[in-house]
């Protein structure tokens, strides 16, 4: 699946969706990089291998094969992500290795002699407790795969690679920037051009061979802001020699004033949701179709915001929220990692390259308000703190418009606060943390605790509170845990006070519907499941086929204020 608007009106793109090769190779002793043996089967790309019939905790390598066929003498292949790491081969050549799961990379292949090509991929979903981004155990599954859609971009002379639009607005005016990263693969001399929808706004001429760069600047009145009301897209073409590049934005600006969320001015009070892009047919290849129905639910439903936790979305689904006016928090999967994980070369490199993958893929969506470091790490520690110093100096060198934050549940002696732009909190008064009504008490001790480190100035959100109900499992009493009937009850009691501090700026359910949780191939991994009845982590609004529990329309109802 591409974009949900036409990227090039002049370039030749296709997605490699459909059925490929696979054949598992657990003992890693295979080289398949020529061909699959002739053991190999089927398999739907996107798609996870862990669906696949008996497969469902398989950890480990597969190859994975297909055809593809070119008109052109060059060709960018583009990985939308693969869970979690791969070597990617075209015509027996080793392209390269790419680390990390649900970010896009790609290579650039040149003087590629046009018609049929076998394209073969090595991966494996294994994770590791030390330096895997995400760590082995999580509150997730590791869907392995090629879990989104590998694109063929073709190319005769050269290439716009990329374009980052970055303005500045002034009441209805905006101070346009298009940078644009360009590629000759012979010498090419010619102008290029920025137009926005059909009206051309600046050009320069350009002689280039090899890799460049242009910045063109422009100025637009009268532009209508996107809000949530009235999400209004902008569509920006970069064209250059043959080859031309769309991309969509919106203008908005968001910021912080007297401890306040201001979107385009006006005061933002976050009433949202946390949503996993996951679902137990499809692991993390959601299709379209659910990826849509999803963001309308809870749109429906009268949320504001979405964080999507723990890892960036598919394009689609961001296109979707640009175009439909839902604001988004992304991040990339550092969840739970210990000082000694976080002071770890490996994992800052990691982090380093993923916060920056996920930026360039996303900056032009306006959907995107703030940028997520991390999720309940060892913010309390002085090596804690240095590393998500570096992931906030990362983001920052790429965007500086955007609000910076994490999530903490170190929340009343975390030691991070002043890294970010706001303090955000996961909390499970009710479930993990004490009981349902110390929800007051904990908010005040969190108000003075903000206020005591120096950071009494930043808003608060929180980002991450629920609680466990399974699906059809209503009792007579509203107090037993794991009920339908108390996670309504108790998600409606802790909105109501939520709401009502004056303190608070935001609330962000745990969690949209139920995930499948963790692999077993370790001790710690167990430990975790034996807390996760059906191997599901069950705070979902929704079970995981999108089934509604009792919680779903008691939020409804007050999110709606009906
Ligand atoms: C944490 C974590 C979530 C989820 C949640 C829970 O806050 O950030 O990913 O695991 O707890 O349900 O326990």
């Amino acid at each position: 699946m591409l974009r949900l608007f036409k990227e090039s009106l002049t370039r030749s793109i296709f997605d490699l969706d459909g059925l490929w090769n696979y054949c598992l190779d657990p003992e890693k002793t295979g080289d398949f990089s020529n061909g699959l043996p002739e053991t190999k089967k089927g398999i739907s790309i996107p798609g996870c291998f862990n669906t696949e019939p008996g497969l469902l905790n398989y950890e480990g390598n597969v190859w994975m094969e297909t055809t593809f066929y070119t008109a052109k003498p060059n060709i960018r292949l583009v990985f939308g992500g693969v869970n979690n790491e791969c070597d990617v081969y075209a015509d027996g050549k080793l392209l390269g290795h790419h680390w990390g799961p649900f970010t896009e990379f790609s290579y650039t292949l040149e003087t590629f002699a046009p018609g049929a090509h076998k394209l073969v991929v090595r991966l494996s979903n294994l994770h590791n407790p030390e330096d895997t981004l995400p760590l082995s155990v999580v509150d997730w599954f590791h869907y392995g795969g090629i879990i989104r859609s590998v694109e063929v971009h073709e190319f005769d002379t050269c290439a716009v690679e990329s374009c980052k639009i970055e303005y500045t607005l002034d009441g209805d005016n905006a101070d346009l920037t298009v940078t644009a990263n360009l590629r000759a693969f012979k010498q090419v001399n010619s102008p290029v051009q920025l137009y926005c929808e059909d009206t051309l706004l600046a050009e320069t001429e350009v002689s280039l061979l090899g890799e460049g760069q242009v910045v063109l600047t422009a100025k637009l009145g009268s532009i209508t802001r996107w809000n949530s009301e009235n999400p209004k897209l902008y569509t920006f073409t970069v064209a250059f020699g043959e080859d031309s590049l769309r991309d969509r934005t919106g203008f908005r600006t968001i910021e912080i004033k007297d401890r306040q969320f201001l979107l385009n001015g006006k005061v933002l009070k976050l009433k949202g949701i946390n949503r996993h892009e996951v679902h137990p047919d499809w692991g993390f290849a959601v299709p379209l179709k659910i990826a849509k129905r999803d963001m309308d639910i809870i749109r429906d439903m009268g949320c504001n915001f979405t964080r999507g936790g723990h890892y960036p979305n598919a394009k689609t689904t961001l296109d979707y929220m640009d175009q439909t006016g839902m604001p988004f928090w992304e991040e990339i999967p550092i969840w739970q990692f210990h000082e000694s994980n976080l002071v770890n070369p490996v994992v800052i490199e990691r982090g380093n390259y993923m916060h920056t993958e996920m930026v360039k893929r996303d900056y032009n969506h306006p959907c995107i308000l703030f940028w997520g470091l991390c999720n309940e790490v060892d913010s309390d520690t002085a090596g804690g703190k240095e590393t998500i110093a570096k992931f906030r100096e990362t983001i920052e060198k790429q965007d500086k418009t955007r609000l910076i934050t994490f999530a903490s549940n170190r929340s009343l002696w975390d030691e991070s606060f002043d890294l970010v732009d706001f303090i955000s909190i996961n909390h499970y008064a009710g479930w993990y943390n004490g009981p349902l009504d110390d929800w007051p008490n904990f908010l005040d001790k969190l108000a003075a605790y903000a206020e005591s480190t120096g950071n009494g100035h930043k808003p608060i959100v929180l980002s991450e509170f629920g609680f466990g109900g399974i699906y059809g499992d209503h009792e007579l009493e509203g107090d037993v845990f794991w009920s339908e009937n108390y996670q309504a009850d108790a998600l409606s009691y802790a909105i109501d006070v939520l709401d009502k501090h004056p303190k608070i700026n935001g609330l962000l359910i745990w969690q949209f519907c139920d995930i499948r949780a963790g692999f077993k191939s370790s001790p710690a991994g167990i430990k975790h499941i034996l807390a996760r009845p059906r191997s599901f982590n069950n705070k979902g609004l929704f079970n995981e086929y999108r089934r509604p529990k009792m919680a779903y329309f008691t939020v409804k109802k007050i999110y709606r204020g009906e």
